[in-house]
């Protein structure tokens, strides 16, 4: 430890401590314009704002630079740092307009702040010839203004060490200095992907968010909340100006390091936009109309009543929401459950990480990821399989992308060249459907070569024998075929993995939405344990959960199989414990998936479907049939924020309150439990969800009195046991990661260090099979689906966010250069895409990110969509359709 003193007080710091660090530990505060604690020390130094008198020395020094050393006396309140500080502000004054009054950045502006304490008006050295550079206004989402740019290059570092997207940069030298995507491009033409985190840290006006609403920062109240769209989980500030969102701002969660991505920073407009559902709507004569909460409540008793007395609990379903809090997904199975009587529950965790859940908790006891967002930066070497981590979980992606900065190995598996195949050591474009096949023959290079944990096997796995046994039969050279790669390429990568201290695997719907999905994540599983990379920091098998809450809906039971807790519903003891909580008698049979709901709805043997934050006319393979399916059926209640395709369909629409009309929990990728909070009042009549379910367990004579949603926490905590230690009072700050079983327990960053949850990890390997349908004569190529930064699913939210929408207003192929020569399509040319469902007309986007046999579709578009193509072949233990392989057939239209 390090003594120093400053301003007369003693301060005991870490040796690699700065000056700025000392100070701020001991409460003395230091004005900065360039600093941010998460950037490189070395680099900063650029404001000299935080100037600082060291006794002894003949100059002022910038003290977030300087090194703490023993025995220093420093001074940051003397008359000459003052006196120096105020010469920087003249400085930054000569250069800067007078703009206060109409700036847009008043109240959130460090020089104006700074120039006001330290009582500096304007500049001694003004140049009145200056130049007025003209905005860059081309970015959709904000704008940059040169005039009052001071030249701190928080923002470039932000961009190039944090968001790693290397954007922006500064160019030239002395006056001419300025930041600038490289050869002076307009923003819009850069490398930018709009995450925003340049404007969230720009001291002054320079880099400003662009407005709909006019509004001055001290006009507006901040509200920390959790985003609302995908499993990363950023903490962020809602800034609220009278009933509205007016911005956002990131947080410092432990998930996110206090960045945001382009939804996170600016998606935020869907919530105040005027088609949110206002009134609850009741369907007449092929009609919507407008009714009140009771007709409406009136009408959906009703009919629960008679599907339950004609036809049986079990011909009412429900699905349930990823986009919906923990206590709303609890209440939800627990009405299906305890009111109704049925186990038809489930949510669109069917179409995503089922197979994750199904092969981790086979495996290891546990389907979930088993280390934590941010130990990627303590990996050596990274695995990315089937995951566009950089657009589907931009913030994870950046720390992917920091830890190869930092020299960790990145091997990328993956059809498409995404951003981190660019990076990557070594890519390989393997072929979709091929992962088990890809993964056994890494492990069978790994056990040639004797680079196996052998210790590890022995101590914490077992049926080692299998795995050895059915590897052999997967030399490089037959792999490299299967697959569509390079055996050199296979091996490489294969020694990279193996020879890690901390090698983790990320991977996602490339492995996980197949028809051997359940294979490909057992095959992730059998790897990592091979190599002893479970249970240990910066290592482990890490499933990148979707949905802002998909693992909460999982967690709290949202399942057909399982109570809360993953506690079985065909488990006696389990049923007994729920039947004592819950004070009814529960259905022992377990309940219906997604896919099988669909096909009861169409043939009738489902009466009721009452659909809570889904949208499966858009999200659900082979949209046609989901279409048929939905007309013909006999009632459905829709809650959702907007009218979704789905709600189209429904006899009773339900108008819901957003997260930010709301409190409640989200339970991130990592197993993080974290806050949501109310910002504003539910929109028009809407109310949040969990009023609304508790309101009809009512209606339907099962009481619940839950006057908030700490109580239904509280609930759920007791017959939860990995959630037994969370209230909302240990979670407030920040959040816990389960399992986290009691009061006293401080949460679980890293799963199985001791043993794994089911004890021993079980190596489970199998045989590659090919996909459901591979290419043939009339369909020749494989299409796969996926996502894009922008959008978000089935698009309710992201298409009211004008700039996304104006961006990417409709859907599109991606078709490689050779490919679409031999059809004679050029980049933008309209495409006839047909599959063994039906076909339709998009347009084409010629690009090598795929190769030549194979075509990507985002699935987010109802018009045109990509689902109209996909097939409803499943995985036969999971139920995961398989949305990434399908055969399709193109042509000009
Ligand atoms: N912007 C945005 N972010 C999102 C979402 C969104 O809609 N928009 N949705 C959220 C949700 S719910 C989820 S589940 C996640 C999904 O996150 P990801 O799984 O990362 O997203 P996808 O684009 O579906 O698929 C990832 C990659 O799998 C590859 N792939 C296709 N077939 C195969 C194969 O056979 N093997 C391998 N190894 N790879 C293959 C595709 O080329 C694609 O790049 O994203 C979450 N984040
Ligand atoms: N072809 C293809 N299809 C796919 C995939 C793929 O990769 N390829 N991926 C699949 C995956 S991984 C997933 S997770 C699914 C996602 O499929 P869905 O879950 O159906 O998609 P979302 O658009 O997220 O639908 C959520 C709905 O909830 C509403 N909503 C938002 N917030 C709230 C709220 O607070 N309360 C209520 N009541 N409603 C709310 C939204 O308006 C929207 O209508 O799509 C799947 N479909
Ligand atoms: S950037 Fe700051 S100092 Fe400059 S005009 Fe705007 S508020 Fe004033
Ligand atoms: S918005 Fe993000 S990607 Fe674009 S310049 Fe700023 S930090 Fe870089
Ligand atoms: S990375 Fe995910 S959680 Fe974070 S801001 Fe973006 S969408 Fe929201
Ligand atoms: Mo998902």
């Amino acid at each position: 430890m390090i003594k120093l003193t400053i301003d007369n007080q003693q301060v005991e710091v870490e040796k690699g401590a700065t000056v700025l660090d000392a100070a701020r530990k001991a409460g003395i505060e230091i004005p900065t314009l360039c600093h941010d604690p998460r950037l490189e020390t070395s680099l900063g130094g650029a404001c000299r704002m935080c100037l600082v008198e060291v006794q002894g020395a003949r100059t002022l020094s910038p003290s977030c630079t300087m090194p703490a050393t023993d025995g220093m006396v420093v001074s940051t309140k003397s008359e000459r740092v003052v006196q120096g500080r105020k010469v920087v502000l003249d400085l930054l004054w000569s250069r800067h307009p007078h703009d206060c009054l109409t700036c847009s950045a008043a109240g959130n502006c460090k020089l104006q702040d700074y120039s006001f304490e330290y009582g500096v008006k304007g500049s001694r050295f003004e140049n009145p010839e200056e130049e007025e550079f003209p905005l860059d206004y081309s970015n959709k989402f904000y704008y940059f203004d040169r005039n009052k740019c001071i030249l701190c290059g928080k923002c470039t570092r932000v961009c190039n060490e944090l968001q790693q997207t290397h954007a922006i940069g500064m160019s030239e030298r002395g006056f001419e200095t300025h930041v600038t995507p490289p050869f002076d491009d307009p923003l819009a033409q850069s490398k930018c992907v709009s995450c925003g985190n340049c404007v969230s840290v720009c001291p002054t006006g320079a880099l400003v968010a662009k407005k709909t609403d006019r509004f001055r920062y001290w006009d507006v109240r901040k509200v920390r909340t959790t985003c609302s769209f995908c499993g990363v989980g950023c903490q962020m500030e809602l800034l609220i100006k009278g009933d509205k969102i007016v911005e956002v701002q990131p947080y410092d969660g432990a998930a996110n390091n206090n960045m945001l991505c382009v939804k996170g920073k600016f998606g935020y407009k869907f919530v105040n936009h005027p088609d949110r559902l206002k009134t609850p709507l009741i369907k007449r004569d092929g009609k919507f109309e407008q009714a009140t909460w009771d007709e409406a409540y009136d009408l959906i008793v009703s009919k629960l009543k008679e599907a339950i007395d004609d036809h049986g609990p079990d011909s009412v379903a429900g699905f349930s929401s990823a986009r919906c809090t923990n206590e709303e997904n609890y209440l939800f199975q627990k009405f299906l459950r305890a009111v109704v009587g049925t186990n038809n529950v489930d949510h669109c965790a069917r179409l995503c990480h089922a197979s994750t859940v199904a092969g981790l908790a086979t495996t290891l006891g546990s389907g979930a990821m088993t280390n934590s967002n941010r130990e990627a930066l303590k990996s050596d070497v990274i695995l990315v399989s089937g995951s566009n981590t950089t657009e589907a979980h931009p913030v994870i992606g950046a720390h992917i992308q920091q830890a190869k900065e930092k020299g960790a190995k990145l091997i990328v598996a993956e059809p498409r060249e995404i951003e981190l195949a660019k990076e990557a050591d070594i890519f390989l474009q393997i072929k979709p459907g091929t992962n088990v096949a890809f993964f056994n023959g890494m492990m069978h290079v790994i056990i040639k070569e004797g680079l196996q944990d052998k210790e590890y096997i022995a101590a914490r796995t077992e049926n080692y024998e299998e795995l050895e046994k059915i590897m052999e039969s997967y030399p490089p050279e037959k792999v490299a075929e299967i697959c569509g790669i390079d055996a050199e390429d296979l091996i490489a990568a294969a020694k990279m993995y193996a020879e890690g201290e901390r090698a983790a695997i990320y991977y996602s719907m490339g492995v996980t939405q197949h028809s051997t999905g359940t294979q490909g994540v057992m095959s992730v599983s059998n790897l990592a344990l091979l190599c002893g990379n479970i249970g240990k920091e910066g290592a482990g098998v890490n499933p990148l959960r979707g949905q802002n809450n998909v693992q909460g809906a999982c967690d709290m039971g949202a399942l057909p199989g399982d109570y809360p807790g993953y506690q079985k519903v065909i488990n006696p003891e389990a049923q007994a414990k729920f039947e004592k909580a819950w004070g009814r008698s529960l259905n022992n049979k377990a309940g219906l998936t997604i896919t099988e709901v669909v096909n009861g709805v169409e043939d009738g043997s489902i009466q009721f479907l009452y659909v809570m934050g889904e949208n499966p006319a858009v999200s659900d393979p082979d949209t046609t049939h989901v279409e048929a399916a939905l007309k013909k059926a006999n009632f459905i209640v829709a809650q959702d924020i907007f009218m979704s395709e789905t709600a189209e369909f429904a006899d009773v629409v339900l108008p819901a309150g957003s997260f930010a009309e709301k409190d409640g929990t989200f339970t991130n990728t990592e197993r993080r439990i974290q806050r949501v909070r109310q910002a504003l009042k539910p929109i028009g009549e809407s109310k949040p969800d969990w009023v609304i379910l508790t309101e009809l367990m009512n209606k339907m004579g099962y009481e619940a009195s839950y006057s908030h949603p700490s109580e239904i926490m509280d609930e759920m905590a007791s017959v939860t046991p990995q959630y037994g230690g969370i209230s909302y009072d240990r979670i407030d700050e920040e959040g816990l990661q389960w399992p986290c079983p009691t009061k006293e327990h401080p949460g679980t960053p890293v799963l199985h260090t001791e043993t794994m949850s089911r004890g021993l990890g079980l190596f489970k390997p199998a045989d590659y099979i090919e996909s459901a349908e591979t290419p043939d004569k009339d369909y020749p190529y494989i299409m796969t689906t996926g996502r894009i930064l922008y959008h978000y699913h089935t698009r309710t939210m992201t298409k009211r966010v004008k700039g996304i929408d104006v961006m990417f207003p409709e859907s599109y192929i991606e078709i490689n250069p050779i490919t679409a020569s031999r059809l004679d399509l050029a980049d933008g040319d309209k495409v006839k895409v047909a599959s063994r469902r039906g076909d339709i007309v998009t347009t084409a986007k010629v690009t090598d990110k795929v190769v030549e046999d194979v075509v990507f579709m985002p699935f987010h578009f109802y018009e045109n969509g990509a689902n109209r193509l996909t097939g409803t072949a499943l995985d036969p233990t999971a139920k995961i359709p398989e949305l990434k392989v399908s055969a399709v057939r193109l042509e000009k239209a």
